[in-house]
């Protein structure tokens, strides 16, 4: 640096930024920094200022505070070379960043103090105005961003790398009960955690062909001379760890145009040619693509894949070069952990960029590649994993084809020897898939190009070796590997059950946060009854403030005394809220008919998307409000039952939903759902859950106690023997007679204002091939439920329960996942990022 720039302006290694504006945290630096960029960045009077102004002028200053701490992490990094976990997802559903900052930083209250002298009541006003990005379909991506967290708060060094949309999911409306899809505008007020590196862009290629030459040394070579590219603009937002120094980074890329004209095109006239070739290259990052099997965008969607993961390869490849590091070593810099498939052309794009482009022979590539990479798989679902039309794949990745295609020749030779004169087993391994429409299989590239390949829960890491890749388990038996899921602490107990932290930090200290495993000492108060009334108390102010939201929302006036039963997740058909729905239906006849005057007051809470072009999940949400409707409507169901569909389901709302719930139903059909990660977050806020043995709910029971939880359902293998012995739904209908009234209730319209046609598709899946088995479950489902009326009854004792939840729920924190994924997948140490000055 030269010396004639002011003292104060060192860059933050060594020592850091030390200016008290920009840095210091207490109330009054904080103030001083909002009314700066309140008068700088956004042009406004504090007195003229509107909250939203309030909102980002409090988001740049804690910015501000974090940008120390994030090139300090990054200076610790090239200073001391260390391997730096590269998190490769096509999504990352990371939430509001305000108060994640604030509560990382440790400047809640200092913050809530400076808004305070802005007139402002409440610092939730601010947080309020918060748009956030919804960057993922659900599970997949929500995970992805308790990772990132957990990597910062365990001090890791990460990269998660992937796409900036312009859209993300969509939001969700209800009109006369259907799901309306609008887009969703994140962007259109600026968003002030992000920072944009345009300096750092990479340069990708589509289509095209590939051509064999002669080098200078007169080796043979291929290059790929693409007919398409576009630019990757890096957009970074720094992900803070809890209370320590180590700021992690999110990467995410934006499409952008090569050129911002054609200037040949324009020369010669065509004009709006050139600028139709601008918007195609821009369109790759435009707009997230819902998980819901449609064959629409295809081929924008391989596009995306590639784009992004190509992006990423390049800055790791260049990181090295800038640091002077051989690319050789590789693996030893980087470990490239695939979210799913989405990302898994990084294997042959890996593959390319060492061959094509550094000149390395195979071999040395492939082992560069196969020290690198892991792949996580979140689905057994058939519909879900990823194939692509050899056609389609060929005509945007040509090079990458016969870089797959050499992969597979070797890959399947090795196999021949193991398994001489086995046809068979050559057919199901193989990348490409020959039956029917030739296709790439992206989990057999992912799977060939691996270290490790996990399941997400016990039981799906065991059915990914039995049931859905039976041969790679047995021909690579170490590869395969389990790491249950876990969800940050932070956000889903700290953020989202401020009460109940504070309660937890007065009982066991405030370390729980960091080390939920301190929740055991709870155990200690199951029958101090004194406690269970503090710990249900935090309970009843989760759900007064959730009566308000639904109040607000849909006009419904729920009772925050009645039993709380939640299902939010997206609408599916085998995570059943139809069987959830049908069981509604059954208690309302009950209290019509006055068969059972016993029921406990009940609030049926449902909340979720349903993928837009997947006709089925629309229509359950449209039976879930017909429902609503006419339950809400009756005079007899007052004080007794009532039901309530969420509308537009998102992180923000989930906050609010985990802390107010008392049943979790995780009722998926057994086998089905690759772990979840909501039953975590309720079961961590004291709700007890109703379940089948799927996914992790299996793990959670074990932890927090079969008396706890209660059980329904045909296990897996038990519903794999149905399937092979001619399941017949009708024989479960006829042996239950609260079923079959039920559904003959749904079949004479009177959920559809008379319509018996409405519901027609859906009746007809339940009782034709009821493919998710939601008959065979239900009469047992119904038991469970009458079983959770019972002990409702018993306050003491449900609260006893609930509180032994959150005591033994530590293991489903993700700071456990990341642990185990640095110990036995990347063998990464985590880093101790000194700061010289204390900021802290
Ligand atoms: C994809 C598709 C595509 C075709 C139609 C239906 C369908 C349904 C689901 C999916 C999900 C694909 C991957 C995924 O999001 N898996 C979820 O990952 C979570 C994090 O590991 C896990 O908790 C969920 O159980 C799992 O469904």
């Amino acid at each position: 640096m030269s010396s004639s720039q002011p003292k104060d302006l060192r860059l933050p290694t060594p020592g850091c930024y030390a200016d008290p504006i920009k840095a210091g945290i207490d109330a009054d630096a904080v103030f001083d920094g909002m009314t700066e960029h309140l008068f700088f960045s956004l042009g406004k009077l504090a007195t003229t200022a509107s909250l939203r102004d309030l909102y980002m002028a409090l988001s740049y200053a804690v910015r501000d505070r974090l940008m120390t701490r994030y090139l300090a992490s990054q200076e610790a990094i090239r200073a001391k070379p260390q391997k730096t976990v590269a998190y490769l997802s096509a999504e990352f559903l990371i939430g509001p960043q305000l108060n994640n900052n604030l509560l990382n930083l440790g400047i809640t209250k200092e913050a809530e103090e400076a808004v305070g002298r802005f007139g402002i009541e409440s610092l939730s006003h601010i947080l309020e105005v918060e748009e956030e990005p919804g960057l993922g379909n659900g599970g997949l991506g929500r995970l992805a961003a308790c990772y990132m967290e957990s990597l910062a708060s365990l001090q890791v060094p990460a990269i998660g790398y992937g796409i900036r949309y312009e859209f993300g999911i969509f939001n969700q409306l209800i009109r006369d009960g259907w799901q309306v899809e609008v887009t969703d505008k994140w962007l259109k007020g600026g968003w002030p955690w992000e920072l944009p590196q345009p300096d750092e862009s990479c340069f990708v290629g589509f289509g095209g062909r590939t051509e064999s030459y002669v080098d200078e040394k007169g080796k043979y070579r291929s290059r790929w001379i693409p007919s398409e590219h576009a630019i990757g603009v890096p957009h970074d937002i720094p992900i803070l760890g809890y209370r320590v120094n180590n700021c992690d980074r999110l990467r995410l890329w934006r499409a952008d145009a090569t050129e911002s004209f054609d200037f040949y095109a324009f020369n010669i006239g065509d004009y709006y040619g050139a600028v139709e070739e601008k918007v195609a290259s821009e369109t790759i990052s435009k707009v997230l693509y819902p998980n819901d099997g449609t064959d629409e965008g295809r081929r924008l969607r391989l596009k995306q894949q590639h784009f992004f993961v190509s992006c990423s390869l390049q800055d790791m490849l260049r990181s090295l070069e800038k640091r002077g590091i051989e690319v050789e070593d590789f693996s030893e810099h980087w470990t490239v952990q695939l979210n799913d498939t989405h990302p898994a052309i990084a294997v042959a794009e890996l593959m390319r960029l060492l061959i094509d482009h550094y000149h390395f022979e195979w071999e040395k590539a492939w082992h560069i590649t196969t020290s690198s990479v892991a792949y996580t798989n979140h689905t057994l679902l058939p519909e879900a994993l990823e194939k692509w039309d050899l056609d389609l794949f060929s005509s945007l990745l040509p090079r990458h084809l016969d870089l797959i295609y050499e992969i597979n020749k070797r890959f399947l030779q090795q196999v021949r020897l193991r398994y001489p004169g086995n046809d068979l087993i050559l057919r199901k391994l193989s990348i490409i898939d020959e039956d029917g429409c030739k296709a790439v299989r992206m989990a057999h590239l992912a799977t060939i190009g691996a270290h490790h390949v996990n399941g997400v829960a016990a039981l799906h890491s065991d059915l990914i070796k039995r049931q859905l890749m039976p041969e790679f388990a047995e021909l690579w038996p170490e590869k395969f590997t389990n790491i249950t899921n876990g969800v940050t602490p932070r956000r889903w107990v700290g953020l989202a059950n401020p009460e109940l932290s504070s309660l937890l930090d007065k009982e066991v200290g405030k370390d729980w946060i960091t080390n939920m495993e301190l929740l055991k000492k709870l155990e200690q108060k199951e029958n101090d009854s004194g406690f269970l009334e503090l710990f249900s108390k935090t309970k009843l102010s989760g759900k007064r403030k959730l009566a308000g939201y639904i109040h607000r929302q849909t006009g419904v006036l729920v009772d925050p005394s009645s039993l709380f039963d939640v299902q939010v997740k997206r609408i599916h058909q085998y995570k059943r809220q139809h069987l959830n729905a049908l069981q509604v239906i059954a208690q309302y006849l009950r209290i019509k008919n006055g068969v059972d005057q016993d029921i406990a007051p009940r609030t049926v809470i449902f909340g979720g998307k349903a993928a837009p072009g997947y006709f089925m999940a629309k229509l359950m949400i449209r039976f879930i409000n017909g429902i609503a409707d006419v339950v809400n409507a009756d005079p007899d169901m007052d004080g007794r039952l009532r039901v309530v569909f969420l509308p537009d389901y998102n992180v923000k709302l989930g906050e609010q939903v985990y802390s107010a719930t008392d049943l979790s139903e995780q009722i998926s059909t057994a086998g089905k759902e690759a772990s979840g990660t909501g039953n975590m977050k309720f079961a961590m806020n004291g709700a007890l859950t109703i379940g089948t043995l799927d996914g992790a709910n299996i793990e959670i029971r074990d932890r927090v106690g079969s008396e706890n939880f209660f059980l329904f359902g045909k296990t897996e293998s038990e519903i794999v023997e149905l399937r092979e012995n001619q399941y017949d739904p009708k024989t479960y209908i006829s042996n239950c007679k609260e079923l079959s009234e039920a559904l003959r209730l749904v079949e004479v319209g009177h959920f559809s204002n008379g319509d018996s046609e409405l519901f027609l598709p859906l009746i007809n899946s339940l009782t034709g091939s009821d493919p998710f088995f939601v008959m065979a479950d239900f009469a047992d489902y119904l038991r469970a439920q009458d079983e959770v009326n019972k002990v409702w009854k018993n306050p003491q004792k449900w609260n006893r329960m609930a509180l032994l939840n959150t005591a033994r729920s530590g293991f489903f924190s993700s700071d456990r996942s990341i642990k185990e994924y640095c110990k036995s997948i990347w063998k990464v140490k985590p880093l101790d990022v000194e700061i010289s000055c204390d900021i802290n």
